[in-house]
């Protein structure tokens, strides 16, 4: 009876999402005649069907199974809450810690700073991906380096909840993904540093994250070299910063970036960001990785390509 109420709950919010997306739709419509409208649904054009030229392709071997699952008989890291005051919000925010199997205070650590989409939460990765399973099984098979992963709330304002799907859209809401840069860069690391013991310079600092996180983990990892030597971008969204304007140096790219690493689902709409950003990269002549995996916009690509990003960092 439980499971039914439960079901039928459910069944009854997708109906509702539903109904604001057509209405979202009916909404765009007439929104190309008076920009001034407030946006409650992506601009129109932003989805669109995957070119596949020859040069995107897989990089990697497809991985094991059960790359993804819990394993029985691998020892698991822990995840720890942590808070810090923001004076971008005025307010007390929440980032997730993981804290690799084997971790000792007496150690330090590399740091990967992993954000999350535009409708998510600082605990997407964990289960909705399950980075998890993803980093406990590779450091069991001892193919990553021993890192702290920290995973924050990207959305920095002062009700940081992800809003209803009519009000993703909203200017207030892409800014908050933008004003995280400062958060990130003056509060939260420097928090992160005097918490654990980490590695606390550019070389052992990476950045990634998945769609409006890709786009954040590009902006701000490339934006500031001097913090980040792993950058990440996963099937980033149109908050991503064109690439000549994020990395108008290649020289300096090529010098002070260890990897930047770009992956998309063929199957995704926003295929032509990632794609865009992998041919400004090629034709300046700076090395990245550019993986193009048969899925769409999903967990199926994230947790491929952490597995893919995660064996190459900090090495
Ligand atoms: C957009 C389409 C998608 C956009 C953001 C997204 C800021 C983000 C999607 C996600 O994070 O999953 O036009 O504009």
């Amino acid at each position: 009876m439980r499971t039914g109420r439960h079901m039928l709950a459910r069944a009854m919010a997708l109906a509702a999402v539903l109904a604001v997306a057509v209405a979202a739709r009916a909404q765009n419509a007439g929104r190309e005649a008076n920009p001034e409208q407030p946006r409650s649904g992506p601009p129109p054009g932003v989805y669109q069907p995957a070119q596949l030229a020859a040069d995107d392709v897989r990089a990697f071997p497809v991985p094991p199974g059960g790359f993804a699952d819990a394993r029985a008989g691998v020892a698991q890291g822990r995840v720890e809450e942590f808070s810090y005051d923001s004076p971008v919000t005025g307010t007390r925010r929440k980032a997730n810690v993981y804290l690799p199997a084997g971790y000792s205070a007496e150690r330090r650590y590399p740091v990967l700073y992993l954000l999350h989409g535009f409708g998510g939460t600082l605990d997407d990765w964990r289960y909705y991906v399950r980075s998890n399973a993803v980093l406990d099984n590779l450091l069991a098979d001892g193919k990553v380096v021993r890192m702290i992963v920290v995973m924050p709330n990207g959305r920095a304002r002062a009700d940081d909840k992800p809003p209803p799907p009519e009000r993703s859209f909203t200017p207030e809401h892409i800014a908050a993904f933008a004003a995280f840069e400062r958060e990130l860069m003056e509060t939260l690391i420097p928090a992160i540093d005097r918490q654990y013991p980490t590695l606390a310079d550019r070389q052992h600092r990476a950045i990634a994250g998945l769609s409006m996180g890709g786009g954040q983990a590009l902006n701000f990892g490339l934006g500031h070299q001097e913090s980040f030597s792993w950058v990440g971008g996963f099937s980033s969204a149109p908050n991503t910063a064109a690439a000549a304007v994020l990395l108008p140096d290649a020289a300096r790219a090529r010098t002070q970036l260890r990897m930047l690493y770009l992956s998309c689902g063929s199957q995704d709409g926003l295929f032509h960001i990632s794609q865009d950003f992998h041919r400004y990269l090629k034709s300046s002549a700076i090395p990245h990785v550019w993986n193009v995996d048969p899925y769409s916009h999903d967990r199926d690509s994230w947790a491929e390509n952490l597995y893919d990003f995660a064996q190459l960092l900090f090495r």
